[in-house]
This record gives structure tokens, C-alpha cells and sequence, in this order.
């Protein structure tokens, strides 16, 4: 039985890569929360302290990530809070479609409400067990397996819930708005009507 782990044009990593744009940000433990804001059912503005955080239901799930480079980071175990969690939590209004995460230094990435809630979406602090080391995002990243790894934000800071969808950091930047790598939508050329919003 073969089973296809590699999407097209994806190879193996070896090791676990650190990838990212900008420097790696200095975590402040005593100002840390994580914000949702946007079209929330009740106000306006959430902030959850990191014990707030800690307090939401965790679990296990399983998910690769496939960077645009190239490469493939595969066997992981991540566990966190699944964005489905959150989502309980901080429930977003009934015409959000879309979710803008935000990361320190104002990364950010777009992705519809179902790809963020889906159910192997996960608000990671541990892989394999072992707690993520800040290079990998630590205290906190996404992990958004279906979609190309820049989705997957290290060191978020915030959630927004968006009701018309909008470009994040690297998808003004040529790269797609869906980002699917099992259909390699790996840049904004590649969009077709209904993909995105326009680029400016
Ligand atoms: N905040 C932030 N998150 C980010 C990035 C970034 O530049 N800033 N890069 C993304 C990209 S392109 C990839 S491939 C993955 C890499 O995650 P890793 O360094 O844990 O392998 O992080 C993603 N998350
Ligand atoms: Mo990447």
C-alpha cells in the first residue's frame, strides 16, 4: 500500500529547517496574550492571557508542513489548542469566512474560516512532545498542514476574524491567496476568479 505523503514537487527535509522572514522575536512573558478581534459575536476584542490560554482544551493531531521552497517536514506530532477550540472559545460572527493571523513584527497570512478551523489545524506548543524551541515559534504557532507552511505563523499574537477575505504578508507578495500544495497554488499568478482578492 503506497500512500502519497509528498505533495507535487515536494522532497523530504532533512532535520527540521528554520525558516522565516526577519529576526526571531524576544518573548516578554508578562505582556504576552492573544488578541481576537474583528467580527466577534459578542464585542469587539477579546485579549486571552497566557493563562486564559493555557486553560483552553488541548490535543494531539498529526500534520505535515510543506514549505514553498521545497521541502517537507513529515512525522509530526503537534499538540496545542486546535483552532476548532478557539474557536468555541471566541466565537466568530456568523458571516465571517475568512481569518487573518497575525504574527510579532506583523506577520501575517489569510486563510478561509474552514482551513483555520479544520481539523487538523492546531495553535501548537509542543511537537513530538517536545516543547517548540523559539527558532520553531515558540510560545506559540499554527500549524495549518493542508496549506503551503507560510500559512502556518510562528509567534502569533492575533487572531482576526474577517468577513470578505484579505491578503496577508506574503500573499501581497506574489505568493497565492489559497495556497493548497496538493494542487501546488504556490503564487499569485497561478489564481484563478474566486481565489483571492485582487492584488493591488
Ligand atoms: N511569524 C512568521 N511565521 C512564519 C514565517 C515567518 O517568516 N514569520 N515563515 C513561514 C514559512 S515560509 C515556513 S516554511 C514555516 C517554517 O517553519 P519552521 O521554521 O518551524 O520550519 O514558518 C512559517 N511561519
Ligand atoms: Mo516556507
Amino acid at each position: 500500500m503506497s500512500e502519497q505523503r509528498l505533495p507535487p514537487s515536494q522532497y523530504l527535509a532533512r532535520g527540521w529547517p528554520v525558516v522565516h522572514y526577519g529576526p526571531i522575536p524576544k518573548l516578554r512573558p508578562e505582556t504576552w496574550d492573544l488578541r481576537c478581534f474583528g467580527a466577534l459575536t459578542t464585542g469587539t476584542e477579546r485579549h486571552l492571557s497566557a493563562d486564559e490560554f493555557a486553560a483552553l482544551p488541548r490535543s494531539t493531531v498529526h500534520g505535515d508542513l510543506h514549505c514553498v521552497t521545497k521541502f517537507s517536514l513529515l512525522d509530526s506530532e503537534w499538540s496545542g489548542v486546535p483552532t476548532r477550540a478557539l474557536l468555541e472559545a471566541v466565537p466568530p460572527a456568523p458571516d465571517v469566512t475568512h481569518v487573518m493571523v497575525w504574527a510579532e513584527y506583523g506577520y501575517s497570512a489569510n486563510m478561509s474560516l474552514d482551513d483555520f478551523g479544520a481539523e487538523d489545524s492546531i495553535l501548537a506548543t509542543h511537537r513530538n512532545g517536545e516543547q517548540l524551541t523559539p527558532e520553531h515559534g515558540w510560545p506559540l504557532r499554527l500549524v495549518v498542514p493542508r496549506l503551503y507552511a507560510w500559512k502556518s505563523a510562528k509567534w502569533v499574537r492575533a487572531v482576526e476574524y474577517l468577513t470578505t477575505d484579505r491578503r496577508g504578508f506574503w500573499e501581497e507578495r506574489g505568493y497565492h491567496n489559497v495556497a493548497d500544495p496538493w494542487r501546488e497554488q504556490r503564487y499569485s499568478y497561478q489564481e484563478e476568479p474566486g481565489h483571492g482578492p485582487a492584488l493591488r
